[in-house]
């Protein structure tokens, strides 16, 4: 699929949550690269250039989509010819998509042997790693119970009950202010993560940190599944997550309220790592501060930006 299309389908939510909007990004440079006629290796750095920020420019919280378009990108500014600049980038945005879905199965196994049989499980939005976790414990024979919030405004609540109900899951829908009602039945809680930061603290769909404290106040297990590359290697050197906020439209339909009526939509918000117990990635189950070391491994050891 082209460029602009895919940035459009990620502004707008066709395409949607963190693992899939980075597979999408990777995908249409890949695309964009196999389809260039030129054969300037200056102009085809330009081109790819423009549209690396066309891809990210369409949501700016998930560090997935950073993380999946630099992936696909790497090595480029080394490539000796266009032809050259257009294969490394095919194979990576191969890798990238591959190596990204088999995370989501392995999270899937890995995070399944922290559920017990009989288990009550909550589960927030709509996140592929926290449902393959859920999933593959039922597909174990586990017998569980999981409740579902509706995650207003978008609700994508619908996706994951439908998903669950249909794999056979004892699945109840609450809507979100049930949460902290519901959470003295629940056992253990999985969501999912969009970007994790260096010292662990989890940026998610909006109303997760209050799942999160609601667990922590009743004593229940809070699990983030998340794959290592939402790990936030700008948060190193101190940035700070951009949370989205998107149109009033999305909470509030045009004249049922005062003009005069302001409205917040930030749609993710930030959990401190103290209310995490641990994060399940594909490398393992791992505590919050374990974070940092993965960052560093995986850049190389290069740690902070310098002027150079
Ligand atoms: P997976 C989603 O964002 C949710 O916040 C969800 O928890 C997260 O992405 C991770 O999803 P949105 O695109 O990558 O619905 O686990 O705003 O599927």
């Amino acid at each position: 699929m082209n460029v602009d299309d895919t940035a459009v389908m990620i502004r707008d939510m066709t395409i949607r949550g963190a693992g899939r909007i980075a597979r999408a990004g990777a995908s249409a440079l890949s695309d964009f690269a196999g389809s260039y006629e030129g054969r300037d290796m200056r102009a085809f750095r330009k081109d790819i250039e423009k549209a690396k920020k066309k891809i990210l420019g369409s949501r700016p919280t998930a560090v997935s989509l950073w993380n999946g378009v630099h992936a696909t990108l790497r090595g480029v500014e080394e490539a000796k010819d266009v032809g050259d600049a257009v294969s490394m980038i095919q194979k990576n945005a191969e890798e990238f998509i591959a190596n990204s879905t088999r995370a989501v199965e392995l999270i899937g196994r890995i995070g399944s042997k922290r559920i017990e049989d009989g288990d009550v499980i909550m589960t927030h939005c709509n996140s592929s790693a926290a449902l393959s976790v859920i999933k593959t414990a039922y597909d174990q024979g586990k017998h569980i119970k999981v409740y579902a919030t509706e995650s207003r405004p978008w609700r994508q609540g619908i996706l994951t009950v439908n998903d669950l109900g249909k794999a056979g899951i004892d699945t109840t829908m609450i809507v979100d202010s049930a949460v902290r009602t519901v959470m003295t039945e629940v056992d253990r809680v999985f969501v999912g993560a969009d970007t994790i930061t260096s010292h662990g603290a989890v940026i998610n769909k909006i109303g997760t940190s209050q799942l999160a404290l609601a667990a922590y106040e009743a004593r229940v297990q809070f699990y983030v599944c998340s794959e290592t590359y939402k790990f936030s290697p700008m948060t190193l050197s101190g940035d700070t997550v951009a949370i989205e906020e998107r149109s009033y439209e999305e909470i509030v339909k045009k004249g049922e309220i005062p003009d005069s009526v302001k409205v917040y939509n930030p749609v993710f918000d930030v959990t401190p790592a103290k209310y995490v117990d641990a994060i399940i990635t594909e490398l393992g189950v791992m505590s919050t501060g374990s974070v940092y070391d993965v960052l560093i491994r995986q850049l190389g050891g290069k740690i902070f930006q310098t002027e150079e």
